[in-house]
């Protein structure tokens, strides 16, 4: 593969930037970490020691933990502008020393079965294409997925998911899924319905349907030991189950009692349990989220499967310290593959806990179990970015906070940020303060309306930066040192964030406080709420009121619009390329459009904006494709400068322009 080269075990080597002394890797003074999958603490990792082992990490878990519940050991390298990364690729337990013991020196351990790659730079952007190439792209997602979602530990049955999807439509407040988790089942056995608290799947999900709710359901790897259980006799009939040491089935309690645990090493397993979902798309399910697939067990309690564990592998057996790290990916793909056969006309959606390098062709990944703390939503940034700069690009944390008691304000704050990641959803554990977007009455109600309402504007804007991380592997939330890499202020900045290349997120992660600083890298920044323009590279105060996060927009780049939809199923008026007006530069933006779904034609067009004195000209290409979108595209300038606008474009219709010229 073009940039990617596989280091020797022995000898030194240079490689592009790299240098090697065997598998240890030589740092320059001054290079920089980043990367390593899913963490907590903050972005960079130099200095660091990290842990590759996936676990159920007990709740809370601060930035003294170190392994979460996916396993990525690809590190970006940053040194003198230049980027290139290291991925070791060993599905069983890896440590890196990032340079903390010997500050000279990149350390590995791990098993004889260790390969190493360096992926060429220079750029972070050709890293990710070259790491992207060699463990798989993101697809794409259905329209429906950048939704908003709804979740909770649980809803306990048909009559509450009607009520919490009829709230969302009489409160106008923007949503498009509504998730089933472990009490839809029948004794939580897997791929089966509770028959008291969901008599009738089939129909509750076709009337939510009509109200343009999608329903998601939750599976975990622990298959219940019974006898009256098809899952169960099927898998162990077909020897489809992991085996202890001694060639017995191995068996642990998880939430439905004994369980055994499907070897998703095999691929007739995974093809079987796939098969499985049948159950779930009979219904009408529209998705899957994979739990629990560390995988966790509880005995010990919140502990993982042994090591000895064999995976008979059909065929090619492997004990589990060999593939632990794997198991998550593994019953990931099993869901999609499933559900791809079982629905070939449409996009798989599938959400997983665990997983490994390459996770991303499966599934998107939300990060567990986090806590409704500030501090929690404050590390959201980081750990978002780590995992787009690692090709998990299609990432969210639970917004509001999994456990402990979300509050007005908190809400509020964390779907400010929320709605920017590429995976927004509300989910919060049983016990705890309810958190629907209405949960804590006004304001906090009409705040989340808002950013919700902010969110389904995005859309199209976001559904681009899907398609390019599709093609390319740039991850949709990003560092700022992915876009800039020439300027170090940015590897320090993770407490901000770019969605895509044009717009600056900068989110309140304390309660009670309405300004932060803000680092405005190069460019010139257009304030989303006033349109005021700032040249960057600039440190600022930004005034951020409830209901006004600091969101920064690149002047003068015309950004794809929705109107506010209250789901992704109605069909807009139109599209809006709003630009900001301001400096002398001139900006182009791309758009991707398609029919939401499936596999049929596409378009692309770019809006370009120059800047000529006074006079603004906006041109917008002709589609190159041949889907034909349903609307007509409109444009609209904001923008305090005195300006002339020119119309040149063919399809052009100027609906408003909206000058503030004193
Ligand atoms: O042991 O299914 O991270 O999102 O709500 C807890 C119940 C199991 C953990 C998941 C969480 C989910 C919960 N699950």
């Amino acid at each position: 593969m073009d940039g990617v080269v596989r280091v020797e075990r022995a000898g030194r080597q240079s490689i592009g930037d790299a240098e090697f002394d065997g598998f240890v890797k030589l740092r320059p003074e001054g290079e920089r970490y980043f990367a390593c999958g899913e963490r907590t603490a903050g972005l960079e990792k130099t200095g660091t020691r990290q842990v590759f082992w996936n676990v159920d990490p007990p709740a809370g878990h601060t930035a003294s933990f170190n392994n979460l519940y996916t396993s990525i050991p690809f590190v970006l390298c940053l040194h003198e502008g230049r980027a290139h990364g290291v991925f070791y690729d060993h599905p069983g337990r890896i440590e890196l020393d990032l340079a903390k013991a010997d500050p000279g020196r990149v350390t590995v351990e791990a098993s004889d079965d260790l390969k190493v790659y360096v992926l060429l730079g220079p750029t972070p952007a050709a890293v990710l294409e070259r790491y992207t190439a060699l463990t798989g792209r993101t697809p794409m997602p259905p329209l429906w997925a950048l939704g908003n979602q709804q979740s909770r530990w649980s809803y306990m049955d048909a009559d509450e998911v009607r009520s919490i999807a009829a709230e969302f439509r009489a409160r106008s407040i923007p949503c498009d899924v509504v998730y089933l988790d472990i009490d839809h089942m029948d004794g939580y056995r897997v791929f089966t319905w509770s028959d008291e608290r969901f008599p009738d799947p089939a129909g509750l999900i076709a009337s939510l349907r009509e109200d343009g709710f999608r329903v998601v359901t939750i599976t975990d790897p622990g298959v219940k030991v019974d006898e009256s259980y098809d899952v169960y006799v099927t898998g162990r009939d077909g020897g489809f189950f992991c085996l202890t040491a001694d060639g017995e089935e191995y068996q642990n309690v998880v939430w439905p009692g004994m369980c055994a645990f499907p070897d998703f090493t095999n691929p007739a397993v995974r093809e079987w349990w796939g098969a499985q979902h049948s159950v779930l798309t009979d219904a009408g399910v529209a998705g899957v989220w994979c739990d629990m697939n560390e995988p966790a067990m509880f005995v010990p309690r919140q502990s993982t499967m042994p090591e000895d564990v064999v995976h008979p592998g059909g065929g090619r057996a492997r004990t589990h310290a060999e593939v632990h790290n794997a198991y998550g990916s593994l019953m990931a793909e099993a869901a999609r593959g499933g559900l791809a056969r079982l629905r070939p006309d449409a996009r798989p959606f599938v959400i997983s806990r665990a997983g490994y390098a390459g996770l991303q062709q499966h599934a998107l990944q939300w990060t567990g179990d986090n806590s409704s703390w500030w501090e929690h939503l404050w590390m959201s940034m980081p750990q978002l970015q780590n995992l787009g700069l690692s090709g998990i690009a299609w990432s969210g944390v639970d917004v509001g906070g999994f456990f402990g008691d979300c509050d007005g304000e908190l809400l509020a704050r964390w779907t400010e940020f929320g709605i920017f990641q590429p995976f927004c959803r509300n989910h919060s554990a049983m016990g705890t303060a309810r958190q629907e977007p209405w949960a804590f009455g006004e304001p906090w109600e009409s705040l989340c309306r808002a950013m919700l309402e902010l969110r389904m504007q995005l859309v199209p804007y976001l559904y681009t930066a899907f398609e390019e991380c599709h093609r390319t592997g740039a991850p949709i939330l990003r560092p700022l040192l992915f876009d800039h890499p020439d300027d170090p202020v940015t590897y320090t900045a993770d407490d901000e964030f770019l969605l895509g290349s044009s717009i600056l997120v900068a989110p309140i992660t304390r309660p009670g406080i309405e300004h932060r600083y803000v680092y405005l890298p190069a460019g010139s920044w257009a304030h989303w709420w006033t349109g005021e323009v700032i040249e960057g590279p600039a440190h600022i105060l930004a005034h951020a009121p409830l209901g006004q996060p600091a969101v920064y927009v690149r002047s003068n780049t015309p950004l794809p619009l929705y109107p506010a939809l209250q789901h992704t199923g109605e069909v807009p008026d139109s599209l809006t390329w709003r630009v900001f007006v301001g400096g002398s530069a001139s900006g182009s933006s791309s758009l991707y459009e398609d029919a939401g779904d499936g596999y049929g034609p596409s378009c692309r067009r770019t809006a370009h904006v120059e800047r000529d004195g006074e006079l603004v000209r906006f041109t917008l290409s002709g589609r190159e494709g041949s889907y034909v979108p349903p609307y007509p595209s409109l444009v609209e300038f904001v923008g305090h400068e005195r300006v002339e606008v020119e119309e040149t474009g063919q399809a052009l219709v100027i609906e408003r322009f909206m000058k503030n010229a004193d």
